[in-house]
C-alpha cells in the first residue's frame, strides 16, 4: 500500500480520495489499525506541524480534518464492532469551546470496539452537558478530550459542577488531548489520564474490573 499517497490526499484535504484510499488498503488485507496509524495519522500529524509551523492555514487544516473524518468514516465499523452485551457506559465529549473531535471520536470508536457502550455529546461540551448525561446514562467512566491549551482549564471547571452538583463521586474521570498530561490530570482532580485512544480503552477496562 503506498500510504505517502494516503497521507498526501489527507494534507491536501482530498475526501474522495482518502475515502477510496482507505477502502483500497482494507480491500489488500490491511487491518484497519494499521491504516490508521500508517496512512490517516501520519498524514494528519504533518498537517498538525505544518500549521504550526505556518505552512498551511486554517481552513486547509479544515479540510484536512474533513478528508481525516472520511478516511475513519470508512474504519468506524472496523474499530467500533463488537459483540455481547456491554461491558460498561462510557460518557464522552468534547469541552466547552473546543472543537476538535478527531481524537475524541478515535477514542469512542475503539471504546465501542471493546464492548463498551458510548454516549457521545460531541464537541463544545459545557459541564452541565456531562451532568445532565450522567443522570440520564449512568456511566462508569466520563472521559473529557481537550486539543487546545486555552480548552485543558474547562476540565477542572467540569469536575466542579460534578462537584457541585454531588455526581462527582458516581463516575470515574478520564482525561486526555494533546496539551493533557499526567501532572494536570492529577491537579485537576481526574481519576486518570490516557495518552491516546488504545491507553483510554486499557485503563477503563482496568477500572471496571476494579
Ligand atoms: Co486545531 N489546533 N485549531 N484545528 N488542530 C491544534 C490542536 C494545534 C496543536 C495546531 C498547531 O498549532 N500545531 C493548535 C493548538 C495549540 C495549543 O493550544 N497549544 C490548534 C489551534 C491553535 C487551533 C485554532 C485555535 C486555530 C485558529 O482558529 N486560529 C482553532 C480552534 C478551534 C476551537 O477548537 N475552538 C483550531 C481549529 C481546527 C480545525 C477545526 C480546523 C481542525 C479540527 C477538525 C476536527 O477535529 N473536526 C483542527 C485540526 C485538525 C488540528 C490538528 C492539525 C490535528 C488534530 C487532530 O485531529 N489530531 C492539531 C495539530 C495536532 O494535534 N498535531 C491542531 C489527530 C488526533 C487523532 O489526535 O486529537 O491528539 P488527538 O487525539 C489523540 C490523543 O490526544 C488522545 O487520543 C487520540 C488518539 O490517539 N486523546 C484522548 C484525545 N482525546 C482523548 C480523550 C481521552 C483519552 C485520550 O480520554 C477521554
Amino acid at each position: 500500500m503506498d500510504w505517502n499517497r494516503m497521507g498526501d490526499a489527507l494534507y491536501d484535504g482530498k475526501v474522495d480520495e482518502v475515502a477510496a484510499l482507505t477502502k483500497q488498503a482494507l480491500d489488500k488485507g490491511h487491518t484497519a489499525q494499521e491504516v490508521l496509524n500508517q496512512g490517516l495519522l501520519m498524514g494528519i500529524d504533518k498537517v498538525g506541524k505544518d500549521f504550526k509551523a505556518d505552512l498551511l492555514f486554517l481552513p486547509e487544516v479544515l479540510r484536512s480534518g474533513k478528508a481525516m473524518h472520511a478516511g475513519m468514516d470508512v474504519l468506524k465499523p472496523l474499530l467500533s464492532e463488537s459483540e455481547g452485551t456491554a461491558l460498561g457506559t462510557f460518557v464522552i465529549g468534547t469541552v466547552k469551546g473546543d472543537l476538535h473531535d478527531i481524537g475524541k471520536n478515535l477514542v469512542g470508536m475503539m471504546l465501542s470496539g471493546v464492548g463498551m457502550e458510548v454516549v457521545d455529546l460531541g464537541i463544545d461540551a459545557p459541564a452541565d452537558k456531562f451532568a445532565e448525561a450522567i443522570k440520564e446514562h449512568h456511566p462508569q467512566i466520563v472521559g473529557m478530550s481537550a486539543l487546545l491549551t486555552t480548552t485543558m482549564d474547562e476540565m477542572e471547571t467540569t469536575i466542579q459542577a460534578l462537584k457541585d452538583a454531588g455526581l462527582r463521586d458516581k463516575v470515574k474521570i478520564m482525561v486526555g488531548g494533546a496539551p493533557v498530561t499526567q501532572d494536570f490530570a492529577e491537579k485537576i482532580g481526574a481519576d486518570g489520564y490516557a495518552y491516546d485512544a488504545v491507553s483510554a480503552v486499557d485503563l477503563a477496562r482496568v477500572w471496571l474490573q476494579s
